[in-house]
């Protein structure tokens, strides 16, 4: 039995190494690299699987997905019908949880503005509220960002989140299309962590901008979901005009970021290399080994994508 591997632009060889360690005896191919017989295959570790490469395996039991966000493997048409397993694991919820807190604090006290005077060795200090004085929109309020709201409310910012179904949460939460207008309007620092679907694509743009709140250190952006949710032409802008105070970005529509888009050039723009939790070849492959025992004893893989919902 072997499982098969692809990893997008990242280089397949850690990932071959953790997977063979978390799952001794089993081969692993690396698809493009190493040849296989396609009927030998009952699982697939992918990440941006080249279209029509999941199709030919007959024998296919479970799609295990390398990150959390599935929009690269629900991108490929003729997707098998064999479950799809996402990344649930908290060595990469920490990892987001540390990034988006250093974005909300980085613009809650002015690190761009400090770095700059620093540069012109000018000491002069700004006011600056207090972080009880500082809302923060969690858009998504899934696994990664409930962790993130954690954090967050232990150092005193005030917390809410907007998801798309009503469910129990600890901390506000609106949801839907009826709750967006009153979690934006609530909002200084918008932090997306949604999911990229047809209802997602492009929802962070100028309209939804000029929602936001308008007081203390607001409106800024912060984006770690994914890159088809933003308009960047409507990020730049605003960022030039100072309808967005400031913003991070950690995903971008093209990516790698092409060196002459530019929004390298933008005011107030903090750009991170789609790098706020990167997947870690061992966690993930332990993840995927307990994902496999579950189901060769007989018990669902957990974390399955609805396909329907797209997430
Ligand atoms: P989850 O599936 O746990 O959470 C997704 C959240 O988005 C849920 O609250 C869901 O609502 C909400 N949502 C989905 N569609 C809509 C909609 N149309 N309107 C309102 N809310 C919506 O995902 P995770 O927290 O695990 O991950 C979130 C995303 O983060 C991933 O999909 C991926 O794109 C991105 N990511 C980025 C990384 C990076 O390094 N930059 C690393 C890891 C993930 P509901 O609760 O009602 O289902
Ligand atoms: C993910 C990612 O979705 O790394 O896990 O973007």
């Amino acid at each position: 039995m072997t499982i098969l591997l692809t990893t997008g632009y990242h280089d397949a060889s850690a990932w071959r190494a953790a997977l063979a360690d978390a799952l001794p005896g089993r081969e692993v191919a690396v698809y493009g690299v190493d040849r296989y017989d396609p009927a030998a295959i009952r699982y697939a570790c992918t990440w941006h699987p080249p279209k029509g490469m999941l199709k030919v395996l007959p024998n296919l039991e479970v799609i295990f997905n390398l990150g959390a966000g599935v929009d690269g493997v629900l991108s490929d048409p003729e997707l098998p019908d064999v479950p799809i397993v996402r990344l649930v694991d908290d060595d990469l919820t920490e990892r987001m949880g540390e990034w988006v807190t250093l974005q909300v604090l980085n613009h809650h006290r002015g690190t761009l503005t400090y770095l700059a005077r620093q540069k012109r060795r000018e000491w002069k200090e700004d006011d600056q509220p207090a972080a009880r004085d500082v809302s923060v929109g969690l858009m998504g309020y899934g696994t990664l960002a409930a962790h993130a709201a954690r954090i967050l409310k232990a150092i005193g910012y005030r917390v809410h989140g907007w998801s798309r179904s009503d469910k129990p949460a600890d901390v506000p939460l609106f949801a839907g299309e009826a709750g967006l207008g009153p979690f934006l309007a609530a909002t200084d620092v918008l932090v997306a962590l949604l999911p990229l679907t047809a209802d997602t694509r492009g929802i962070l743009n100028a309209r939804l901008f000029a929602s936001m709140r308008r007081e203390g250190i607001g409106p800024v952006l912060i984006n770690a979901g994914r890159g088809g949710l933003q308009n960047e032409r409507d990020i730049l802008e605003a960022l030039r005009s100072g309808a967005l105070r400031g913003a991070s970005l950690d995903v971008f529509n093209t990516e790698p970021l092409p060196p002459d888009a530019s929004l390298w050039a933008a005011p107030n723009l903090i750009i991170t290399p789609h790098c706020a939790a990167v997947s870690e070849p061992g966690a993930v492959s332990r993840y995927v080994a307990g994902q496999i025992a579950r189901h060769e004893r007989g018990d669902p893989v957990e974390n399955v994508v609805d396909r329907s919902r797209g997430y």
